[in-house]
């Protein structure tokens, strides 16, 4: 449904406002003190995601951030490093959290869309014992944000993750769009965080609810997350109330098939008028990036037409702008766009 404010806004999937179930869902929410374990709704979320994923436990938390945050308090200690890609959302968009609230720091892989070889994962983790930091972390991130929400091949996750962990590594997956990967994959959930000690998914993107992301594991590593969530300030007390909204979200995953089938229009209509802007067959979740080098105006020209158009969108990296499609955006969403593009032209 798109916002009553007639604006569509494709910065991000970030953006979208709850629906009635979910508003509805909150009011009838039952609550407790979280803190104390005692909230029925919080705990039967977090025991359905478990059960979902096939781990044996999980902890709601404030946002996806702070699941990332947590997973990196348990999984290293101060001056450990972190294997991932260079465009990372753990390494980039985290406000230097992970060396600011645990001394950790990251060795990174070149990628142009978050994928990391068994050679790369091995070059990354070599040379450790006599003079570098100690590696005790590979960190995926499925799907990959920058480059447009690409998914990691599961083969690929697969054999990268068994030879981390063969070394003793603990494997993260940011899976702050999870089932768009699942989606997209068609893939099981639990075959595709199988090769992971712990995933995180968000529950206020892809799927759409107000707030809150999840954090999945072993039952110990989860008990100690929840003592760093504490130390983060991240325990939430009545937290039902966002949990059920949540659980709204999680129940109508199927619908995430159409923000992919409005993204591969957008892609491939863009793509036809500017095949050098964006690669249409590499789109295969809710997001399109578009080269400002394969435009025929400046990404600015281009994003304030669209303004004035009640079009939001925004850079996500220098010369690229990325449109995120949602359950707020809509097939006619698409065609606002593609009707500024042709203006322009
Ligand atoms: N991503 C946001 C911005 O921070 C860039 C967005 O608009 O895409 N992991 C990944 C892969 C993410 O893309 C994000 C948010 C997070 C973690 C953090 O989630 P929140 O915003 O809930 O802290």
């Amino acid at each position: 449904m798109p916002f009553t404010s007639g604006i569509a806004d494709f910065r991000s999937d970030t953006v979208t406002h709850p629906t009635e179930a979910m508003r509805a869902a909150m009011a009838a929410a039952e609550v407790g003190d979280d803190v104390y374990g005692e909230d029925p709704t919080v705990n039967a979320l977090e025991e359905e995601v478990a059960e979902l994923l096939g781990k044996e436990a999980a902890l709601f938390t404030a946002s996806g951030t702070m699941a990332n945050q947590i997973a990196i308090g348990t999984h290293t200690e101060p001056g450990d490093e972190v294997i991932c890609v260079e465009s990372a959302h753990v390494r980039n968009y985290e406000h230097g959290g992970a060396s600011a609230n645990f001394g950790v720091s990251f060795r990174t892989v070149p990628s142009p869309n978050g994928e990391m070889s068994l050679a790369a994962i091995r070059k990354a983790a070599a040379g450790v014992d006599y003079h570098l930091p100690r590696v005790s972390l590979l960190a995926w991130e499925n799907t990959h944000n920058v480059s447009g929400g690409t998914v990691v091949p599961q083969e690929m996750l697969r054999e990268g993750s068994e030879y981390a962990r063969s070394i003793g590594l603990g494997v993260h997956i940011d899976g702050a769009r999870l089932w768009n990967a699942v989606t997209a994959s068609g893939l099981p959930v639990e075959t595709v965080v199988a090769p992971a000690d712990s995933v995180m998914f968000c529950f206020s993107k892809g799927l759409g609810a107000p707030v809150g992301s999840i954090l999945v594991g072993a039952a110990d590593f989860i008990g100690e997350a929840r003592r760093i969530r504490a130390r983060l300030g991240g325990g939430m007390r009545q937290a039902g109330v966002i949990a059920a909204a949540a659980k709204v979200a999680l129940d109508g995953r199927a619908r995430i098939a159409d923000d992919h089938e409005n993204a591969r229009r957008l892609a491939t209509a863009l793509a036809d008028r500017f095949p050098a802007a964006t690669d249409a067959a590499a789109v295969k979740t809710n997001m399109v990036v578009v080269a400002e080098s394969g435009l025929p105006w400046p990404a600015e020209q281009f994003i304030a037409a669209l303004a004035d158009a009640g079009v939001r969108t925004a850079l996500i990296t220098p010369g690229v702008i990325r449109f995120c499609t949602h359950h707020n955006v809509d097939a006619g969403d698409v065609d606002r766009v593609l009707a500024v593009a042709d203006s322009l032209v």
